[in-house]
């Protein structure tokens, strides 16, 4: 079978028990779905890792009712303390299986194992933890007297943080009362499996969850079924504003978290040891697969030089390669495709005039990689300082005075999040007010938790996820205290 000829690093290689071939999970059961089966592979050896079945528009609509008998007959007359057991033993079995969640998320998504064993894998917990919290308070969220549910949710996710996303999404779901038809990326629907198999440990009653694997008109048969009541999105804007289309009119609540293309603001006063730091990890974590990635750097003319010096030394000392190896930094492109559109936005970059330098580094000769790279002499009209790039990619502008600061960084149509690296408390609190951005971190990037609400302004979408705020658009609510 092709995926026993992959070879993982040997300490890995004992805690992954794959299966050859995944079905859909529906109703509480793995079964056989009407399309084809595609195969999901490694992006750092191109080799098959499993195969999972493709589900058509008969087994999305075998999701939804086995969701909506769920939501009629069990889900919404269970007490919120009695959900919230649920959640509970769900986070507890993701964190016995935690290792083998990193070890599989690293080898389907090309992530470095340091990055799925310290934050996604952790995070995926606390987020189930934290909501398992509110399922029996919530009307204690501001959101009304008497919040409900609203019935059967369809969400759907992309590729960067597959395990992550899914948390995000059915954690909240879940414990305002909702049930759930999921449909993960195509290239990267094997963790989802796993998921699957820790919802049937945790005795979560059938139909509750269901995973429907396969491609975007999977998603699509999804998010236009009548009988789904709520539509979370997270993906590019295109396919977003697509689905906005779709659901205009309809019934639907609908939930958008879309793409960005934040400013890291760097002031000549900020604590520069530091924001080297928080620049690199700002758009080098997760090879800048991050909508909320720093893709461009805003640097204050004074230190520019100093700061491009810093971190071209910097990235000099990062190590690509085998995302299993506990020393990589910087893993593997996710798929072809978004390797190939990261060099043609590149070589647009480099076209339109900007100075392209990348970092030294050996590219193994098989699988997709990207060498991390920064470009100066960049101006706001430039490709790379508009367009998402979703990869290693830096692109850094200068700026004078705080004021042309906050004009370069909101010259975009996104508004995810921004950075801003200053010694100055009063500035600080200055440009938050002024950015529009859903998400601003001051000498930090990057910093994600549950209790946090995180989302876009402009077309980086619309609702929140994380804290009270993410119950919001789960829930039929009053809203005389709604957050926004
Ligand atoms: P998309 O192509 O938009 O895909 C996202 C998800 O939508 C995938 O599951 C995809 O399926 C599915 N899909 C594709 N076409 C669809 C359709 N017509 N109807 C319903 N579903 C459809 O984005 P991507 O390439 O996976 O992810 C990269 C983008 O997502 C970036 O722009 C990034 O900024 C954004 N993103 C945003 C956030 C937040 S929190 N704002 C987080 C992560 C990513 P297939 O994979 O099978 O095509």
């Amino acid at each position: 079978m092709a995926f026993l000829e992959y070879a993982p690093a040997p300490e890995s290689a004992s805690i992954l028990n794959l299966k050859a071939q995944y079905g859909l999970f529906i109703d509480g059961e793995f079964v056989d779905g009407g399309g084809e089966v595609f195969d999901t592979i490694s992006p750092a050896t191109e080799q098959v890792i499993a195969r999972i079945a493709q589900a058509d528009a008969h087994d999305v609509d075998r999701a939804v009712a086995a969701a909506r008998r769920a939501y009629e007959t069990v889900w919404s007359r269970m007490s919120g303390s009695d959900r919230g057991k649920y959640l509970f033993r769900i986070a507890r079995l993701v964190q016995e299986r935690a290792r083998e969640l990193a070890v599989a998320e690293s080898l389907d998504n090309g992530k470095p194992i340091r990055e799925t064993r310290d934050v996604d894998v952790p995070l995926v917990a606390a987020w189930f933890f934290y909501y398992a919290g509110w399922a029996d308070k919530l009307e204690y969220a501001g959101l009304g007297p008497n919040p409900r549910a609203l019935g059967v949710a369809a969400q759907v996710i992309p590729w960067n943080f597959p395990l992550l996303m899914l948390a995000w999404k059915i954690a909240p779901a879940l414990a305002a009362g909702n049930t759930v038809v999921i449909k993960p990326a195509e290239t990267t629907s094997l963790t989802a499996m796993l998921f699957a198999e820790i919802l049937q440990q945790a005795d979560l009653p059938a139909g509750v969850v269901n995973i429907v694997t396969g491609p975007g008109s999977t998603g699509q048969a999804l998010v236009t079924h009548d009988d789904v009541n709520k539509v979370a999105f997270t993906g590019s804007t295109n396919v977003g504003r697509m689905i906005a289309r779709q659901v205009a009119g309809t019934q639907k609540k609908l939930t958008l978290e879309l793409g960005g293309k934040a400013a890291n603001i760097v002031f000549d006063d900020a604590p520069m040891d530091q924001a080297i730091e928080g620049i690199v990890n700002g758009i080098f974590f997760n090879q800048g697969h991050v909508c909320c990635a720093g893709s461009r750097l805003l640097v204050q003319e004074t230190v520019h030089d100093e700061v491009v010096e810093r971190l071209k030394e910097r990235l000099s000392t990062l190590r690509l390669g085998d995302p299993l190896d506990k020393n990589t930094d910087i893993g593997a492109i996710n798929s072809a495709a978004q390797l190939e559109r990261i060099r043609t936005l590149s070589d647009t970059g480099e076209n339109e005039g900007a100075e392209r330098w990348t970092a030294d580094c050996r590219i193994p000769e098989k699988g997709f990689w990207f060498a991390p790279t920064i470009f100066t002499k960049v101006s706001a009209a430039h490709s790379i300082a508009r367009e998402e790039i979703f990869g290693p990619v830096l692109s850094v502008l200068t700026f004078r005075t705080p004021a042309e600061a906050i004009a370069k960084a909101n010259n975009t149509p996104y508004g995810l999040s921004a950075g801003i690296w200053t010694e100055k408390g009063s500035r600080m609190l200055a440009l938050v007010d002024q950015l529009r951005a859903g998400v601003v971190w001051a000498n930090t990037f990057n910093r994600f938790d549950p209790s946090s609400p995180f989302g876009g302004y402009k077309e980086s979408g619309y609702g929140r996820e994380g804290g009270r705020h993410g119950l919001a658009a789960y829930l039929e609510a009053s809203g005389w205290d709604a957050p926004a």
